[in-house]
């Protein structure tokens, strides 16, 4: 209960800030112009550790850091962090800690190995991304404000290293990172233990940060080590707080991801043919998404046929299709930092049966119901909706014969719902696909927040307590919803064919283009 409340306050501390006009306090990046020349001029004899305009002008335009984000976008989000901590602080610390200097240290990812000098694909760290625009690992973004408000952004980069670039591909380095990011100082990484002394001798200040989100080990201990006469505190809910209402920039981010999926999932339901397996399923959702420039896919995707579609987490993806199954596929993609998560399932032959119409027709109805609801009466918040979504789903089983038709409350009906569908119906979606997880699911849904509809119908061939027809089927259908700037539901993902029509159309006409 604790733990909740204090989140829901580090939450309403954002809700406070965010209305306010923060006004950056940052003046390093005030001359684009130079900062400009000073990056051009560096490009002829060096690189950066991450994509930029210059070197890639097809990926990152010209006033952006990163795709679709501006530098100033990344110092607007650091001020009003730096604000949101002091406020919470003078709201509800006072009393254990009375000093007004607050420093938030923010590391980023380091690189991971499958086996020895063979790396995984490096991802950055959402919070350090989000506030830094910095794609490299092994890197600290370490943010200062005083009690008259004066603030400083710094990053501790990893040096340049002619040899390990070799090997490695370049570094942005210690001298770049301060125009690049729009940032006031920066330092060499191992200087960050001193550093960190040094500051906190002179200012004392109140230390926000998260030691169980940290990959970086050693920072972690030296961190912990530096800090124990302080008063230590997670800045991990004020930053999720945040990031749960997406920029007009993300949105647009949000947007391109899910068309990027809805496009390609499109296509694979086109090809896909009895015979294939799964996995190549799996092979063609991933070749279409990055062919869209997508950098990859957001998660292992479910491809799961016939009763595998059971298994809600079912990603061994091994089996053959077989002609009369249904195929339930869980995919999206990441794009620029954004992701997307859909979910459709279609007949393997290109046709239903039609015990799978009436099944599918069920949870297709119930969805867009849902989504329908949303900001109403039932869907105010993810927990409504779910209480929504388990009620109906009981109903509407019982009229097609799959509830016993005695059980007539709502508590019956519920639970009765809740039997073929043991997950909840939405997430927060966003730079991760699971986001902003500290959030509780009983927030109201406001303009900028992004979540999905994902009704589901799970049915294992071993129950016997259903006919036979509706056994070894899993049916589910989700979709991306923005709450927009105008209030309004906005579905991110209706370009992805759900209607049955659709479904059984896509195959024939991909035969009819041969
Ligand atoms: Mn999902």
């Amino acid at each position: 209960m604790f733990t909740l409340l204090r989140i829901q306050r580090k939450f309403d501390i954002f809700q406070i800030s965010n209305k306010q006009k923060i006004i950056s306090k940052f003046s390093s990046y005030n001359n684009v112009t130079n900062a400009e020349k000073n990056i051009s001029d560096a490009l002829n004899n060096q690189t950066f550790g991450q994509p930029v305009h210059s070197t890639h002008p097809h990926i990152v335009n010209k006033d952006e850091l990163v795709p679709g984000l501006k530098v100033e976008e990344f110092q607007q989000r650091r001020a009003r962090l730096l604000n949101g901590v002091q406020k919470y602080a003078a709201d509800y610390l006072k009393e254990k800690c009375g000093n007004r200097n607050h420093l938030i240290i923010i590391p980023s990812s380091t690189k991971k190995y499958m086996s020895d000098k063979i790396p995984y694909i490096f991802r950055q760290n959402s919070d350090f991304y989000y506030l830094s625009g910095c794609l490299e690992p092994d890197t600290i973004l370490a943010m200062y404000i005083d009690e008259t408000g004066n603030t400083k952004s710094l990053m501790f980069m990893r040096p340049k290293d002619k040899h390990v670039e070799l090997w490695e591909g370049p570094r942005t380095g210690v001298d770049m990172a301060v125009e690049l990011f729009g940032l006031d100082e920066a330092y060499p990484v191992d200087s960050y233990e001193n550093e960190l002394k040094r500051h906190i001798e002179f200012k004392k200040p109140l230390i926000w940060f998260d030691a169980k989100s940290c990959e970086l080990q050693n920072i972690g201990e030296i961190t912990k080590k530096s800090s124990t006469s302080l008063f230590v505190e997670s800045p991990s809910a004020i930053i999720q707080g945040m990031r749960l209402f997406k920029s007009p920039s993300e949105q647009h981010l949000m947007r391109r991801t899910c068309e990027i999926a809805s496009h390609s999932i499109n296509e694979v339901m086109s090809e896909s043919r009895p015979g294939h397996s799964e996995h190549h399923i799996f092979a063609m959702i991933d070749f279409k998404c990055r062919m869209r420039n997508a950098n990859y896919l957001a998660y292992p995707p479910v491809v799961a046929s016939g009763n595998n579609a059971t298994t809600i987490h079912y990603i061994n993806n091994t089996q053959l299709l077989k002609s009369n199954d249904l195929l339930l596929m869980d995919a999206g993609c990441e794009y620029a930092g954004y992701t997307s998560d859909i979910t459709r399932t279609w007949p393997v032959s290109g046709e239903f049966t039609e015990s799978q119409k009436i099944l599918y027709d069920v949870v297709l109805q119930l969805q867009k119901e849902l989504i329908g609801t949303l900001l109403n009466e039932g869907g105010q918040t993810l927990d409504h909706l779910f209480d929504t979504m388990c009620l109906r789903l009981g109903k509407y089983l019982q009229e097609i014969g799959l509830v016993p038709k005695h059980i007539t409350d709502v508590v019956g009906l519920t639970r009765a719902g809740y039997q073929f569908c043991p997950h909840h119906v939405s997430h927060y979606l966003g730079m991760d696909v699971h986001d902003t997880p500290l959030m509780p699911r009983s927030l109201k849904l406001l303009p900028g927040m992004v979540c999905t509809v994902e009704p589901g119908v799970y049915i294992s061939k071993h129950r016997t307590d259903v006919p036979k027809e509706f056994r070894g089927v899993g049916i589910r259908i989700e979709d991306d919803i923005l709450i927009n700037s105008d209030n309004k539901v906005e579905v991110l993902t209706s370009v992805c064919c759900k209607e049955i029509f659709d479904l059984e159309n896509l195959q024939k006409k991909k035969e009819i283009e041969k």
